[in-house]
């Protein structure tokens, strides 16, 4: 047993079982019924009481496009991040943390459900989602907990699918709505607009939903809970209240080292680098860094209001607290803002900060391959419930640095309208393959050597010294794929067909 688990198993009142996980109480033919679920641990819901301990709850803490270069903890000097680096101070960062899809809809819907698009069949935003499957939602309703969901969660809610097993779901303002009402300056020409908000942050989304957030905490504090944090930024418009509109200089604000480096041959690239925006010169690329920097700023401040009233009101100690992103943003990288189909670190790569007092060691630092499907089994088993057997990710709590387990060896993200449309990202803890394909034919291909070139501006798939490397991933991926389910897309609508069209 390792350190986390050891450290849980004295925590909770239930025994541990192996490195893969608790028994599982459910078939992957579909959705079990709360009722059939059997109880799972002296600390889950419907066990209150016995115990005379305290049930976990979640604060799951989550943005939109948060490039993880952009966060104090991943190692940025410029920006500033006080509240997520505490966090992360206080609890793990996971170094090497991939999305299972770079684009809102799908990534949301396998972190709810720990489970691949091409499995669930939400491929792309414009799929629906199948109510069949189990989301971390109706796993914990079904335990006796009250979910809520604040801000941004780009799902159909329906009465079929009884809102995922949301009991609270909030989404103060429309970022769409949002961005039309606010005027900002436009520091540059293009889609992605940039500039100062002209709100304060109390009335800024970011601000509004930390305070629904507070709100919520301090409504069912005494119950157990499940609560989604979710901010709509620092996704564009990348519009800033004061004071972090002005907190950095652009013409002292670093570069990535690939601004300027773009791979012509890359498919779609042309649609993407319109839709990024026009950027002429260097100083437009300066400012726009200048803003989104003063986005996470603000973000980051909201955050800590939410961490404060955690603490205020006595449930940080008995409070899981995750914080990632549904994906990353280009952030100048290769020319780019956004994201669109690529497998660049930038977009595929998001922050993963994990707080569980008692079982997470303060400053825990972890390299191996994570995934964002491995946040709802590590969710399930810190509050000692069952994971289903059709779960894809694995739980975190199974690493400990230095101590792998035999975790994975590869990490993927896919991205697309369907599996033979789509851009799949093959990554080792070396290496990175990137197959582009369409109407089922491969169109592109990169392979980047992540340690010797980690901004990716050498695409090694013609090198002969790389041959082994390159049939290595190749070959691996071939397993994983003919070893993953693969479901029909969910009514991909027209959003979600071009790859070039994400949100
Ligand atoms: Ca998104």
């Amino acid at each position: 047993m390792n350190l986390f688990r050891a450290l849980l198993a004295g925590l909770l009142l239930f025994p541990m079982v192996g490195s893969q996980g608790l028994p599982v109480s459910q078939s992957s033919a579909g959705k079990t019924q709360a009722a059939e679920l059997p109880l799972d641990s002296a600390r889950g819901g419907q066990a209150l009481g016995k115990s005379g301990k305290q049930p976990l709850n979640v604060l799951f803490i989550m943005s939109d496009q948060h490039n993880a270069r952009a966060l104090g903890c991943y190692g940025n000097a410029e920006v500033k991040t006080p509240n997520l680096d505490a966090l992360a101070a206080q609890g793990a960062v996971f170094t090497r943390a991939l999305c299972q899809t770079a684009q809102c809809v799908p990534s949301r819907y396998s972190i709810w459900t720990g489970r691949y698009a091409r499995s669930t069949g939400t491929y792309a935003n414009g799929c629906g989602q199948n109510a069949a499957e189990n989301t971390v939602a109706d796993l914990f309703h079904a335990r006796g907990y009250v979910c809520g969901t604040i801000g941004k969660h780009h799902m159909e809610m329906t009465p079929q699918n009884h809102n995922h097993g949301f009991d609270v779901v909030e989404d103060p303002r429309s970022p769409w709505d949002y961005s039309k009402s606010l005027p900002y300056e436009q520091a540059h020409p293009g889609r992605a607009k940039v500039g100062e908000a002209a709100v304060p942050n109390e009335k800024h989304n970011a601000g509004v939903i930390a305070q629904k957030t507070v709100e919520f905490l301090r409504e069912h504090k005494a119950k157990p809970f499940v609560v989604w944090c979710s901010f709509h930024g620092p996704h564009s418009p990348i519009c800033v209240s004061k004071p972090w509109s002005a907190w950095y200089d652009p013409a002292k604000l670093t570069l990535p080292p690939s601004w300027n480096h773009k791979d012509a041959q890359l498919p779609g690239m042309d649609g993407f680098l319109k839709k990024s925006g026009t950027y002429e010169t260097e100083l437009l690329y300066r400012q726009t860094l200048a803003y989104y920097y003063g986005y996470v700023s603000q973000i980051d401040h909201n955050i800590g209001l939410v961490l404060q009233e955690l603490e205020q009101l006595g449930l940080a100690k008995n409070t899981i607290v995750v914080y990632t992103a549904d994906h990353g943003e280009m952030m100048a990288e290769h020319g780019a803002w956004t994201k669109g189909g690529t497998g660049y670190e930038a977009t595929v790569r998001v922050p993963m900060i994990v707080r569980l007092p008692g079982v997470v060691p303060a400053g825990t630092r972890v390299n191996e391959l994570a995934c964002s499907i491995d946040l709802l089994p590590t969710l399930l088993e810190a509050a000692g419930l069952n994971i289903p057997t059709n779960v894809q990710g694995r739980s975190l709590l199974a690493l400990t640095p230095g101590q792998t387990n035999g975790w994975r060896e590869y990490a993927v993200s896919e991205l697309g309208g369907s599996v033979d449309s789509q851009t799949v990202t093959f990554t080792s803890k070396t290496h990175k393959y990137v197959r582009f394909k369409k109407g089922g034919m491969v169109e592109y291909e990169q392979l980047f050597d992540l340690v010797q070139d980690p901004w990716e501006m050498k695409n090694l798939m013609t090198a002969p010294a790389d041959t082994n490397v390159r049939e290595e991933l190749k070959q691996a991926l071939a397993q994983w794929e003919a070893a993953t389910p693969t479901a029909a897309p969910l009514r991909v609508g027209k959003k979600g067909r071009g790859r070039a069209e994400t949100e």
